[in-house]
């Protein structure tokens, strides 16, 4: 990367002095924060592991006082880390490292919800909408979004693009990449570029928005999106499938995608993680027995299709009987029942966060593993951490269907790399990928050449240095020092 060879910190307050006058004057007093303790919840990730320092916080109302602030510290060349609802696991929205003394640009006003055009099945948002608010607006529109998520009130459209989210249903409709259909964008040096007629074909030279969504605010602050819409499927059955051992949940979910069309959500969780979640999330344990393993499965047709929860609970039977051992089954249909046992799942990252608050933040390593290799990789990621930590606590779950694993390290201090280290090589070890949709941000840089190789680095590299050749965009995040 090119370093910014100017680049002011935040140990030089004075030389910030004319460009804060700057910020001020394109955005508003009230929307430029230096205050430290207004600006401390800007600067901490959401597990609290990253943690910096920025100069100020910027607030812009849209794009043109986008384009505006982008110009400004382009000419002076401070850092900019774009931010939408800091719900990033990997470091990547926060002031650290190299980002420190950076301007910290919340996108989070950005939040115009556009009419849905109901001819294509789509709509136009800005960049800090909430995920929750996007999903509110369609479906009174008659229509739902793709990728759904457990941080869906605060995570921002924007910040989603800009790690390429995958989240619960990927399995069904792929992730943001697959839900962009343009964007708006402003380069580092304030130049916009904009497509958001919305065509589906349009073959017309690079993907540039293909390009910026998964780019972690390394090539262009996204502004705005087209974003593709897909028809409600309200008829849904939710079930938690208990397992005896990885083997056999990964062979009972080929088995359910065959026989079930309407398969929308495959997840994993374990019995020491289940544990967890019903003594820090006032959750209770849904059955009697103790399975090992745990599979939730949700089913989403039209209105039309036969009885959701009968389909779901036959599937389990034929499963159970031709497939593998079932331990034990619950399935819901009505909302509530639906929700508390998708709250088993969701209530994890919760759960990890508030025991991480007593033992040590967690180390977050959200891996994916060809489907073949994931039973190899649960016993023997248990060996390492145990070998490297002894008394680390780890808790495994993620995305059974997409073979995503959330490796979730609790023990180690905040930079101690060691487990991250022998994770993260046994993941490429066994063909795997270091991130499969948190992104790589500030946390698994060091990483990416291990598992890109250096020709994919050297031109991720020079796609960067095109877009940003002063690096001011992001510094530190995603590519290699
Ligand atoms: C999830 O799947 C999120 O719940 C968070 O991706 C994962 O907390 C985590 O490690
Ligand atoms: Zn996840």
């Amino acid at each position: 990367m090119t370093e910014p060879t100017a680049a002011l910190t935040a140990r030089e307050p004075a030389l910030h002095a004319p460009l804060i006058a700057r910020l001020r004057a394109i955005v508003g007093h009230a929307h430029v924060l230096t205050d430290p303790d207004v600006r401390r919840s800007y600067e901490v990730d959401w597990t609290g592991r990253f943690r910096g320092e920025a100069s100020a916080v910027v607030r812009p109302a849209s794009a043109d006082e986008v384009v505006e602030i982008l110009r400004a510290c382009h000419e002076v060349r401070v850092p900019v880390v774009p931010q939408g609802g800091n719900t990033g696991l990997v470091g990547g929205g926060v002031p650290v490292g190299e980002g420190v003394g950076a301007i910290v640009l919340s996108l989070l006003r950005l939040d115009q919800l556009e009419p849905v055009d109901q001819s294509s099945g789509q709509v136009t948002v800005g960049a800090g909408v909430t995920l929750a608010a996007l999903q509110r607006g369609v479906r009174a529109a008659g229509w739902d979004f793709g990728v759904d998520l457990g941080a869906r009130d605060s995570a921002t459209i924007g910040g989603m693009i800009a790690t390429n989210a995958g989240g619960l249903r990927l399995l069904r409709y792929g992730g943001m990449r697959q839900q962009v259909i343009g964007v708006e964008a402003v380069l580092a040096d304030g130049r916009r570029m904009a497509r958001l007629g919305g065509l589906l074909k349009d073959n017309t030279g690079y993907d540039l928005a293909g390009l910026v969504t998964g780019s972690e605010g390394t090539l262009a602050v996204v502004t705005r999106a087209r974003l593709r819409l897909v028809v409600p499927q309200p008829a849904r059955a939710v079930a938690v499938v208990g397992l005896r051992d990885v083997a056999s949940a990964v062979q009972a979910i080929a088995g359910f995608r065959a026989i079930l069309p309407a398969l929308d959500a495959a997840e994993v969780f374990f019995a020491d993680g289940l544990r967890l979640v019903c003594e820090r999330c006032s959750t209770r344990m849904p059955f009697s027995t103790d399975a090992q393993v745990y599979v939730l499965l949700e089913t989403a047709d039209g209105p039309g299709a036969p009885d959701p929860g009968e389909t779901l609970s036959e599937a389990i039977a034929s499963i159970g009987s031709s497939v593998v051992d079932v331990v034990d089954a619950v399935v819901a249909t009505e909302p509530a029942a639906r929700s508390e046992l998708w709250r088993l799942r969701e209530a994890h990252t919760e759960a990890v966060n508030a025991l991480g608050a007593e033992i040590g933040r967690p180390h977050k390593l959200d891996v994916t593993l060809p489907a073949a290799r994931i039973p190899e990789f649960v016993e023997r990621v248990r060996g390492v951490v145990a070998s490297i930590a002894p008394t680390a606590r780890l808790v495994l779950f993620g995305h059974l269907a997409d073979g995503n694993l959330h490796v979730n390290v609790l023990g180690p201090a905040p930079d101690d790399e060691e487990v991250d280290d022998a994770v993260l090589r046994l993941v490429v070890e066994l063909d795997g990928s270091i991130s499969a949709e948190h992104g790589i941000g500030r946390a698994k840089r060091r990483w990416l050449g291990l598992d890109r190789g250096p020709v994919a680095l050297a031109t991720m590299q020079a796609i960067r240095d095109a877009f940003d050749p002063q690096g001011i965009l992001n510094p530190g995040v995603l590519l290699p020092a």
